[in-house]
């Protein structure tokens, strides 16, 4: 495969871009490979600057599910484009789609958006905070919830004793509000929100984690979740940045009929253009300026082009059988993947699947934290992500994020894919 023109696009962007890159996962580094410069991406597929052609399984980390440039997207956004770019003062486009939003999403009683899932998660621990007059924020090991200094805590540092920082640059005493504990772990669980000493405002999770791979929630674990959270008055936050309007209209919530008090959206409400959100209960959300004093604010929050992007995303992904067609296509793909893998790495996989985003861990498993999943042999899979490269499939580079299925993706882009990754397990050899 060609790629003298990404190989001196990523010369050249090195020169002027940390990294060469504008997020630190495209830069390929943990499976062994230099990034791959796009051109364009139309449907299922991802062309790069040497016109090769991919079946894209990343979908720009989740936002993508109808395919690139959904003719009803494109559409949406060319007619507000007409009316302008940014106006720095709300639109009708804005009351749209948070209808929209409430309307699938019946734990919101109203909702702020703002320009990504950082903002989102950042401003929703900031309002706990506003709101409880308490502290400190509970995460898991595992969860990802975006670059705001709160998240980045080592994991694991934190059970139960406050977060020491994950990344130089994040002051101690802002982690020292943070515990990281570990996810499905019910007793930890139990001690920590029990805890009322530690004065928790909030706890912060990912109801279906999907960056450390994806790993669902053991059953009864959300539950349990609200349960303690209920009890002990603090506010129990959704990230649903990845999860909402991907495992269901309603998200991971409505799929486990679970009610948070906020929720965290992202990438898909944008239809692939910057929209993050965070929206909950009045009580709450009368908290934030300028109804209230708790602060945030955004030049490019409630962007028209954004908007009309994600109103006609939502618009259409609404549409009767969008998600059973998209649950029954990941069913059988997943079926067949996991064949394949029994076939020819026999105990040494394990498929973690919920609806249409999934992760096979080359790990023997069972993989239901990040303790568990750091056990990867992330080697293997960097060998596996290079063969499926070179056979023209996009996917994800890192052992420890989801492959998604999206609605573009035809059958026979499905079938392409089983028979890449037959033969790329036979070529991949364990270290
Ligand atoms: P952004 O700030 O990247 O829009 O969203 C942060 C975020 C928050 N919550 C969850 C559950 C998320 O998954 C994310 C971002 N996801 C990563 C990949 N899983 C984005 C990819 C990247 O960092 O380049």
């Amino acid at each position: 495969m060609n790629t003298d023109n990404s190989k001196s696009y990523f010369t050249k962007a090195q020169t002027v871009i940390p990294g060469g890159v504008n997020s630190p996962v495209r830069a390929c580094k943990s499976v062994g490979c230099d990034p791959l410069f796009v051109k364009k991406a139309i449907g299922s597929k991802i062309m790069d600057v040497d016109d090769n052609e991919f079946i894209d399984f990343v979908c720009s980390w989740g936002p993508m599910i109808l395919g690139h440039n959904h003719p009803k997207v494109v559409a949406a956004i060319e007619e507000a484009l007409a009316n302008g770019t940014s106006y720095g003062a709300p639109t009708p486009l804005e009351i749209e789609l948070a209808e929209q939003v409430i309307n699938a999403f019946p734990s919101m009683d109203k909702v702020r958006f703002v320009s990504s899932g950082t903002e989102a998660t950042m401003s929703a621990i900031r309002l706990a905070r506003g709101y409880t007059g308490k502290k400190v924020v509970v995460k898991f090991d595992g969860c990802y919830h975006g670059h705001a200094d709160s998240f980045l805590v080592q994991a694991g540092s934190g059970v139960i004793t406050l977060g020491i920082p994950g990344s130089p640059g994040v002051p101690d005493d802002i982690v020292k509000n943070t515990i990281s504990i570990p996810y499905n772990d019910f007793e930890t669980l139990e001690k920590t929100l029990s805890d009322e000493s530690l004065e928790i405002a909030c706890v912060i999770i990912e109801p279906v984690a999907g960056n450390m791979g994806v790993v669902p929630p053991a059953d009864g674990f959300l539950q349990k979740l609200r349960e303690l959270t209920s009890k002990h008055n603090i506010v129990l936050i959704f990230d649903e940045v990845i999860t909402g309007f991907r495992l269901a209209l309603g998200g991971a919530q409505s799929r486990f009929g679970i009610t948070p008090d906020m929720t965290c959206l992202g990438k898909i409400i944008g239809g692939g253009l910057p929209v993050g959100a965070y929206g909950g209960k009045q009580e709450i959300m009368a908290q934030i300026a300028p109804e209230g004093p708790v602060y945030q604010a955004g030049t490019l929050s409630g962007n028209p082009l954004a908007m009309a992007a994600g109103v006609a995303t939502l618009q259409t992904l609404s549409e009767p059988g969008f998600y059973e067609r998209l649950e029954q296509k990941a069913e059988s793909f997943a079926s067949e993947l996991k064949k394949l893998a029994d076939k020819y790495l026999p105990g040494q996989t394990t498929l973690n699947r919920i609806g249409s985003m999934m992760t096979n861990f080359f790990n023997p498993g069972p993989v239901v934290d990040f303790k568990s999943a750091m056990k990867s042999d992330t080697e293997l899979y960097g060998q596996f992500f290079r063969e499926m490269l070179a056979g023209g499939i996009w996917l994800a580079p890192s052992q420890f994020e989801a492959a998604f299925i999206s609605d573009a993706q035809s059958e026979k882009d499905l079938a392409q894919a089983l028979e890449m990754t037959e033969s790329s397990f036979k070529k991949i050899k364990k270290l």
